[in-house]
């Protein structure tokens, strides 16, 4: 094999970031870092996903609640508990917050040196999980503002989305798939599962302007704002639009990045800040869709400029296609 092939086929995820950071300043190295052991919790919890109908112990409830009130999955501690155990030996993050967990972690160790914090929801889709469809992880990397005295990572609180520097997810589908981005396009990356590396699939992906999907669980049409019912009937009542919804997140918008549209989680009656959290949910997602040219939104204003209220503080979403997000934007507004 030509080693320029070898070369061109193999970039490893590592070694792009290095690319991507143009240096290889102390900060470029350790978002290198860090991107690896991000990889590694993706490699682990890819495995126990592909085995997870064989094991007895993987799958279902565990019996207890979660912050939200939501029932916990075996899957969702395991997976939480991965990214934990892959950043105590990092020395680079020195707390964790995610949706899991009510408080955010701290891995004291860590803290006289690490800087970054890291956001994540460790499965996102997890109803998926028991009937073997595709589920997710994701992630996104803050560096921590001031001392955090009390201990408690108020910083968070201060803070909005563009502060992030780093985000991602990966998709547990047929294959294993890690999107990323350090605010310098959003690049895509395949596990090869016999090299155990995410190799380099697409750079610079770049979501067309406007597309076809349509993502929303319409189940919620009855408690829907009249706004979001409007663009709905828009939507059935128009030419070009096809439906896709499978109850992970991160697949469907993954499907908008690649092909074009939009996915809506709009406020319903019963949760007027709809479903999704801010910080480790629809923050990343939005920093990483901007960055391939699309954007998101809350139905009124640039996700990336809220600053959350608390740690699991949620959000509308509308995210995708620049002209899909508008459109949508646009009926909310007409609306007022
Ligand atoms: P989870 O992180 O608890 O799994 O919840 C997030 C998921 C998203 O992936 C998905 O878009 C949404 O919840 C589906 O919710 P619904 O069943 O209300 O449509
Ligand atoms: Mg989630």
């Amino acid at each position: 094999i030509p080693e320029q092939a070898l070369d061109r086929d193999c970039t490893t995820l590592s070694r792009h970031v290095l690319q991507q950071s143009e240096s290889f300043s102390p900060e470029a190295q350790d978002l290198s870092a860090i991107m690896s052991r991000i990889a590694l919790a993706g490699k682990l919890i890819s495995r126990r996903l592909s085995r997870a109908g064989l094991m007895a112990d993987v799958l279902g409830f565990t019996g207890e609640t979660n912050v939200q009130g939501e029932s916990v999955k075996k899957m969702d501690i395991y997976a939480n508990e991965v990214f934990i155990s892959v950043f105590k030996q990092s020395g680079l993050v020195c707390r964790l917050a995610s949706e899991e967990m009510e408080k955010p972690y701290y891995i004291p160790e860590n803290c006289p040196i690490g800087r970054y914090t890291l956001l994540y929801d460790p499965i996102d889709g997890s109803s998926n999980v028991d009937i073997n469809i595709n589920v997710g992880s994701i992630f996104a990397i803050r560096q921590q503002q001031g001392e955090d005295l009390n201990g408690e990572a108020e910083d968070l609180l201060q803070q909005n989305g563009r502060q992030q520097i780093a985000a991602g997810y990966i998709l547990y589908g047929p294959s294993t798939m890690l999107v990323y981005s350090i605010g310098r396009g959003a690049h895509s990356f395949i596990l090869d599962p016999s090299l155990g590396e995410f190799i380099l699939a697409q750079e610079n992906i770049k979501i067309p302007e406007h597309g076809p999907i349509y993502s929303t669980n319409e189940g919620n049409f009855w408690q829907w704002d009249e706004s979001i019912r409007d663009y709905t009937r828009y939507v059935h009542r128009h030419e070009g639009y096809t439906a896709r919804y499978s109850g992970a997140l991160v697949g469907d918008i993954h499907r908008i990045l690649m092909q074009g549209g939009v996915f809506l989680y709009p406020g319903t009656v019963k949760n007027p800040q709809g479903k999704l959290r801010l910080l480790y949910e629809t923050a990343p997602l939005a920093f990483l869709i901007e960055q391939a040219g699309g954007r998101a939104s809350n139905g009124e204003q640039n996700l990336l400029d809220i600053v959350p209220e608390k740690l699991h503080h949620r959000t509308p979403l509308v995210i995708g296609s620049k002209e899909d997000v508008n459109l949508v934007e646009s009926f909310i507004s007409e609306h007022k």
